[in-house]
């Protein structure tokens, strides 16, 4: 083990989540904050969203309101340094075992006085694999809150069968509906906050979701996705996305391993996918 305990690993595996306060190092939270600062500056030449910075409904130049980086590590070397060689790496192979692959990446800024809600999800419905060793880091690059929005988890809910993510009618809504909700056990959510620099895991079967930041301060909670390498992905997603699916420990695994369980299938977003905030809230 690199920097977890037994017990810790134990409690991931039990309850499908981790919070670690202060992991990330002061060192590391200014250099990525200093790239934070420099897309907050390039959102401010901008009316609409870019490829890599994708605001809010309300953004304007002189009131920036960014919603996601998506693919950090495509759009700054030390986003790039920070999810493919950076601190989390020993985290993630602690979890997953010698062999561990990069999936995706991005920020969620969660701008002050209205970023939006996440809804209740769990993540590998989006992005199904062979097997359900997927698993998302979260830095919190600012000190959070409970007033901003942190990130909530339903301990256990790992081990709870897959929901569709589907209305009543069927139609993909990427949250759970109000009936698969009362399946879940929303009282006992645990609320993921910390001084600035805490990490989350979670377990891509995990249910989970974030209020929207009604406070004065940004949110912004970097994720990383990594999987076991024998995990192999199921849909097209991130075909052609740089550093998807990319080794960053051990090998490559060229025969992937099968979980038992069925994975309900995303819609086919055929390149169009930008976020789970517009997937959400209808506007993509
Ligand atoms: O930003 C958040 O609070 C949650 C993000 C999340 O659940 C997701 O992007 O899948």
């Amino acid at each position: 083990m690199k920097v977890l305990n037994a017990e810790q690993k134990a409690f991931y595996e039990d309850q499908g989540y981790l919070l670690l306060e202060q992991f990330v190092s002061n060192e590391w939270l200014d250099r990525l904050n200093q790239a934070v600062d420099h897309f907050i500056d390039l959102s401010r030449q901008t009316d609409d969203s870019t490829a890599a910075i994708l605001v809010e409904p309300g953004h304007t130049r002189a009131n920036p309101r960014l919603r996601r980086i998506p693919h950090t590590v495509i759009h700054h070397p030390v986003f790039e340094e920070f999810g493919l060689r950076g601190p989390l790496l020993d985290l993630a192979e602690d979890l997953l075992g010698a062999d561990v692959c990069f999936h995706h990446s991005k920020l969620n800024f969660k701008w002050s006085q209205g970023g939006e809600e996440v809804k209740w999800h769990q993540d590998i419905q989006f992005w199904p694999h062979t097997n359900y060793s997927p698993m998302t880091i979260g830095a919190y690059l600012n000190d959070v809150t409970p007033e901003m929005a942190p990130m909530g988890v339903i301990p256990g809910s790992h081990k709870q069968p897959l929901f569709n993510l589907a209305d009543e009618q069927g139609q993909w809504t990427g949250a759970l509906n109000d009936h698969d909700l009362t399946r879940v056990n929303l009282d006992s959510v645990v609320w993921l906050q910390g001084p600035a620099g805490s990490v989350t895991v979670h377990s891509c079967r995990m249910v989970h979701g974030s209020a929207p930041n009604k406070s004065f301060e940004m949110r912004p909670l970097l994720l990383h996705t990594y999987t076991a390498a024998d995990a192999h992905p199921t849909t097209n997603l991130m075909e052609g996305i740089p550093f998807s699916g990319q080794v960053v420990r051990g090998h490559a695994c060229e025969n992937p391993r099968h979980d038992a369980e069925p994975c309900p299938m995303p819609p086919d977003f055929r390149g169009n996918y930008s976020s789970i905030f517009a997937v959400q809230q209808g506007d993509a």
